[in-house]
């Protein structure tokens, strides 16, 4: 291998972290986000795990790489990257990546204020506010979401038994909503949520093994959000920490993750189509969400969930991964 230098820009939506690779990013052949996700998680996976663990990286870095779309009603192609893998959707990931296009002048949208993109669940259109040359808001129109899993009951071992929901928004949930041995997100540390969700996450996978109905590349319990209803904000609804890869917390308040929460909302008839509800993340930001529709996912009811949110781009980063360096293709302390 010669060195390899990407063209990145750094931004966070709500707090969470957006590396977008504008340049240099593998060159993937003419097909489906969905294939070229298979594709690029296949040949070209050191990509990601060069930009996202460190020394490059970090333990939360999340990001994207832009993409011509293979669909002809889409403008642009969305591949997600971050520590876990590469997420078939990613929300906070959707409204950074489309803050930095714009205002970098890497897409021109056929009509001002609206971009339909193409990402490996699907195609996803979002509508967009300007301020001269900056994005002051980003709205999702996210894909179908559904409940696909009530009331589970798992034991953990050390902290008892859960009774716990999956639901889909563009990856599967394990929502933790307070109960017995769950007080609500006052009850425990960053660092508790970081200890107990993996082991959530793998008794609830075993437990369910969720697979998406309509793309069976779509499966396993992905993401532990652990909620409550007594946000710090007198705006927001409801709070989240949403728990991914082997240490993150999202500190934005997850776009998939909010569909998902809503769909569970919705199913469980403590939502209605038409409602408002405005998720709070674990540092306080807010998405402004909407059940937008209903809708169904192979003849299972769903919502078709919005999500506003925004975004800043805080810097040009050129990096350059070089074979002589011992550390090249990154790690992570677990
Ligand atoms: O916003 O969808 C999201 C997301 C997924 C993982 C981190 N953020």
């Amino acid at each position: 291998m010669t060195p390899h230098t990407f063209l990145c820009i750094d931004a966070h939506t709500c707090g969470n972290p957006v590396r977008v690779v504008a340049g240099g990013g593998p060159i993937l052949p003419h097909a489906s986000m969905a294939d070229r996700r298979q594709i690029f998680l296949r040949d070209h996976d050191w990509v990601r795990e060069a930009l996202m663990f460190e020394p490059r990286g970090h333990d939360v870095m999340s990001g994207s790489i832009l993409y011509p779309p293979f669909r002809e009603d889409c403008e642009l192609g969305i591949l997600f990257i971050e520590t876990s893998g590469c997420l078939p959707m990613c929300g906070h990931g959707t409204i950074g990546t489309v803050t930095v296009a714009l205002e970098e002048g890497l897409v021109t949208p056929r009509e001002e204020g609206r971009l339909a993109l193409e990402v490996p669940a699907g195609r996803v259109d979002v509508t967009f506010q300007r301020s001269g040359r900056f994005v002051d808001e980003v709205r999702i129109y996210n894909i179908a979401s559904y409940l696909h899993a009530a009331d589970v009951s798992v034991t953990v071992p050390g902290l008892g038994e859960l009774v716990v929901d999956v639901s889909y928004g563009g990856n599967f949930y394990a929502i933790v909503e307070p109960q017995k041995n769950f007080a609500g997100l006052s009850s425990m540390s960053a660092a508790e949520l970081v200890r107990w969700s993996p082991i959530v996450r793998e008794v609830v996978e075993a437990a369910v093994r969720p697979v998406h109905p309509e793309d069976n590349r779509i499966r396993g319990v992905s993401h532990v959000m652990w909620v409550d209803d007594a946000p710090r904000n007198t705006e927001a609804t409801a709070r989240n920490a949403v728990f991914y890869g082997e240490k993150a917390i999202d500190r934005s308040p997850c776009g998939t993750g909010s569909s998902a929460r809503m769909a569970q909302r919705v199913a469980k008839g403590r939502l209605s189509v038409g409602d408002r509800f405005v998720h709070e993340s674990i540092i306080g930001t807010m998405f402004d969400c909407r059940v937008e529709a209903a809708a169904t996912v192979a003849g299972r009811p769903a919502i078709m969930p919005s999500i506003g949110g925004w975004a800043r781009v805080f810097g040009q980063n050129r990096i350059t991964v070089d074979p002589r360096d011992p550390l090249w293709r990154g790690f992570q302390l677990v």
